[in-house]
């Protein structure tokens, strides 16, 4: 794996952005390789980049195209051949082969990682480069996300995926160019302990070379408050300046690799100093017990789809921050990096979650799981070694990417999968222990639940540092004139996960109903904003009685776009706030009681 380490430009490394509008081609038979496309696309038309390509245009087949498609753009190098190139891709979704001037650089499976390549050896100095990307945005079994393809009479192939979202493909994060030195800074990792007046920052740096590195901190002046040479040491601050919900202090970490009094290297990465952890059945960020407020999201809005928008995001900062929320999950895959960095300046925390969704096979996925029907996903063999694998390697690519962000407070290994059959557990368990054996911090791990994975019956709670569930009951289960029923049902479950779980804690990662911004009605019916309201307060009353539980996350933060379906009415409309990210009734509800929870 290639350094996943951000972009940055100082005396030893350099970058260029490559977004703007890039050529693009569909390419319906997969026959573009054997035409030679790597060598020029015959018959393209520009497209931005980064962007998802699905809801750019007016066209139905062209939204609803599922199989291969091209990029391609060049670039000038200029003629310093004492650095190496990389490429590289915050995502490309779902699969790529990706070519340089028509020979093939690299391939990558998952479409919510960094695409990072070393293009030195094919690249040509004082010249103009050809990048072209053959992507491919089909789901499988063995995908991550999972789903499949559905073939028309017309032979028109349609992705069917077996969970919530629309299938937005495409190259939907930021491109760069980076200029690095031939013996660089590969990754490093940082491990903070809390006493009194000090922190103590133990620190592990990986380079590709043997030169001596030197680790330096700087507060948020620019003066240096700890310094210390080696590849591994501790680095020590007195009275530091703790990274906080809403406080996101940010010290800066300057890893450099020396020679004598030059530099070869130098990488400054941002640092907060925090704990997390799960003790006595409390969720403690810096040793004080935090209840989580907040929100399932998505990347998602009008028009861009799943594209990385700095204004959007700000837009969704503010308004997390004016509910009184204190944090979110990335669901139900990693987002963009710039989230996590906006996350680490707002102080707001991330339950960063693995594209693992959709791994049950009961007719229209999410509802009937909703309503906790099951059906085993982990028995079929052959493929189910594929999708472990393609697992691991998710696992893998989040957690090197996304470890050193303060905001980052737990790891989701799954959401919703099939848990009740033992081949669950034999599934997840070697998962569980990758992520630990990655993560140096220690964070807590968790994934979530569905509806049929009830304390009775879920084989896989034990794996979980802290236990995190998907309840719709008044939604799925016992809707409208039943809430009454769903609310005792609902206390039954809980009952019973309070004896089992003996301590551990539980939050939720998902609640809600669907509702219509336009839709009001007394009394209530179920999709108006008064039943929304009724909804939420019904399951607050129950979340309430019972002290085990430590956390809220509502879904979803807002309404946004699915696959077409007699279930879903231009998308979910679960929103706190609208697609265009205005106020449904209940994001009063919540301000109100998240200003004193
Ligand atoms: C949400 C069992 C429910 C699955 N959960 C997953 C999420 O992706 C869906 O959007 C339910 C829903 O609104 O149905």
């Amino acid at each position: 794996m290639e350094s996943m380490l951000f972009p940055c430009v100082n005396a030893c490394r350099s970058c260029f952005l490559l977004d703007g509008l890039w050529k693009m081609q569909f390419d319906p038979e997969g026959t573009g390789e054997q035409e030679n496309w790597q060598n020029g696309l015959p018959d393209s038309f520009s497209i931005p980049v980064p962007a998802s390509f699905s809801d750019l245009f007016t066209d139905a087949r062209i939204r609803d195209y599922c199989g291969d498609f091209w990029y391609e753009r060049s670039f000038y190098l200029d003629n310093d051949s004492s650095r190496d190139v990389i490429l590289r891709f915050g995502s490309i979704t779902h699969r790529a082969v990706i070519y340089i001037n028509g020979t093939e650089a690299g391939r990558h499976e998952g479409g919510f990682t960094p695409v990072v390549l070393n293009i030195t050896p094919l690249v040509r100095f004082d010249a103009r480069n050809r990048i072209s990307v053959r992507v491919n945005n089909k789901l499988n079994e063995t995908s991550l996300p999972c789903g499949a393809v559905k073939v028309l009479p017309d032979g028109r192939k349609l992705a069917a995926p077996y969970f919530d979202f629309f299938n937005y493909s495409g190259i939907q994060r930021s491109v760069y160019l980076l200029r690095i030195p031939k013996e660089s800074i590969i990754d490093y990792d940082t491990r903070i302990s809390l006493t009194d007046d000090r922190a103590e920052i133990q620190y592990s740096i990986k380079t590709s070379g043997t030169h001596e590195c030197i680790a330096e901190i700087f507060d948020r002046k620019g003066s240096l408050v700890a310094e210390s040479a080696g590849r591994e040491g501790t680095l020590v601050i007195e009275n530091p300046h703790l990274w906080k919900v809403y406080d996101g202090y940010l010290y800066t970490l300057v890893i450099r690799i020396v020679d004598g009094g030059h530099d070869i290297d130098k990488y400054p990465a941002r640092l907060g100093i925090r704990t997390i952890e799960v003790r006595d059945g409390k969720i403690l960020l810096n040793n004080e017990e935090i209840y989580l407020k907040g929100y399932g999201k998505h990347e998602d809005f009008e028009v861009i789809g799943r594209t990385f928008s700095y204004p959007v995001a700000k837009r969704d900062f503010e308004l997390m921050k004016w509910s009184n929320a204190n944090c979110f999950r990335t669901s139900h895959y990693p987002y963009a990096e710039e989230w996590y960095q906006m996350a680490d300046e707002e102080g707001i925390l991330i339950i960063d979650e693995v594209p693992a969704v959709g791994m049950m096979r009961s007719l229209m996925n999410f509802a009937d799981a909703g309503k906790g029907s099951e059906e085993s996903y982990f028995f079929n063999a052959p493929t189910v070694d594929q999708l472990q694998e393609n697992h691991k390697t998710a696992l893998r690519e989040m957690i090197t990417r996304d470890k050193n962000h303060p905001s980052v407070i737990a790891f989701s290994i799954f959401n919703e999968p099939e848990t009740t059959y033992p081949s669950a557990l034999a599934y997840f368990r070697p998962l569980f222990s990758l992520a630990r054996e990655l993560d140096v911090q220690n964070r807590p791990l968790t994934g979530a639940l569905l509806m049929s994975s009830r304390p009775d019956t879920d084989l896989t709670y034990e794996l979980c540092d802290f236990v995190s569930l998907n309840r719709y009951y008044g939604w799925y289960v016992a809707g409208g004139p039943e809430l009454m029923s769903a609310e005792d049902m609902f206390r039954r479950e809980m009952d019973g996960w309070k004896r089992v779980l003996q301590g551990k804690p539980l939050i939720f990662t998902e609640f809600g109903a669907d509702t219509s911004a336009y839709e009001h009605k007394l009394p209530s019916v179920m999709w108006s904003q008064e039943y929304q309201n009724e909804y939420y307060e019904m399951n607050f009353r129950v979340m309430d009685s019972y002290d085990f539980i430590k956390g809220e996350l509502v879904w979803n933060f807002a309404d946004f776009q699915t696959t077409e379906g007699v279930m879903r009415v231009n998308g979910n409309k679960k929103g706190i706030f609208t697609r265009n990210r205005q106020p449904k009734d209940a994001a009063f509800l919540l301000k109100k009681r998240w200003e004193n929870k």
